[in-house]
């Protein structure tokens, strides 16, 4: 579709006064927001590529992230929400992380998909979180490491919730590109979502488990 990889095209280009009139011309067209985002997060994707080849270096990541964000915000009125909550998710990307890209693409997604998003950010205290889950009586924590010096925070949380007596209350599902299942788990987490509509899946899953 002509609109969306010209969306991609232009967050991978850093276009950032040209996104806001692209993604509005895309709504106009009928162009499901869901799409919208994953042509967004594509977008970024790719930028992450020319990071990695040294084509791209910190400031065009950063312009990126606000063309990304600028977006995002647009989108978030149009996106299909369900009535009735499916349930609570405290998010946000862990303690030393200051990537929140992913976690918001994640955050939307599941907003979208019926659950209820108490959003905390980035670099996170693990105390904040064990707050926000007592506060908002959680079903699940949500949390994004990019950076594989910080995953170690992921078991940082899981410590602080079970101190708390709320860990057999949340499950812990966990996203970024340092992490796999085998690693969320010895972290004390849960799941790992490889991407954001796998986070609703499994969001989903655990919330038909809990009946
Ligand atoms: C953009 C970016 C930045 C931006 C972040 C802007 C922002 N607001 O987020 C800026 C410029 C600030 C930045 C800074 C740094 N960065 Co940086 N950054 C990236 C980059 C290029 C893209 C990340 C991104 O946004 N991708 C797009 C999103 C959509 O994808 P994603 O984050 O992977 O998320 C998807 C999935 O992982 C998953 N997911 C992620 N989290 C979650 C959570 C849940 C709950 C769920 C369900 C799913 C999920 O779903 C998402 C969507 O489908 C990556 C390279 C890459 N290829 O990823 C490096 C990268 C992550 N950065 C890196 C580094 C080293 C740094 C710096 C240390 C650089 C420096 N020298 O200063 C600093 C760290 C600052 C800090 N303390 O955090 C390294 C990390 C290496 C490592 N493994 O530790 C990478 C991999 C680059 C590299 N190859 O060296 N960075």
């Amino acid at each position: 579709m002509a609109d969306l990889q010209k969306i991609k095209d232009l967050v991978v280009q850093l276009e950032i006064d040209d996104i806001a009139g692209a993604v509005k011309g895309a709504l106009d067209d009928k162009v499901p927001a869901e799409d919208i985002l994953q042509a967004l997060s594509d977008g970024m994707t790719e930028v992450g590529k020319l990071y990695e080849k040294k084509e791209y270096y910190l400031p065009e990541l950063v312009l990126a992230g606000e063309t990304m964000t600028t977006g995002i915000e647009l989108l978030k009125p149009h996106l299909k929400a369900d009535r009735a909550s499916k349930g609570t998710i405290v998010i946000s990307t862990v303690k030393g992380d200051l990537h929140d890209i992913g976690k918001n693409v994640a955050a939307t997604l599941l907003q979208s998909a019926g659950f209820k998003i108490v959003d905390l950010g980035k670099d996170v205290e693990p105390k904040a979180i064990v707050d926000a889950v007592k506060a908002n009586s959680a079903d699940i924590v949500a949390l994004s490491s990019l950076l594989t010096m910080t995953v170690v925070e992921i078991e940082n949380v899981a410590k602080a919730l079970k101190e708390a007596g709320l860990r057999d209350k949340v499950k812990i599902i966990c996203g970024g590109a340092p992490l796999n299942q085998e690693l969320a788990e010895k972290l004390g987490a849960d799941f790992n979502c490889d991407d954001a509509p796998q986070g609703v899946d499994v969001a989903m899953k655990i919330m038909s488990m809990k009946g």
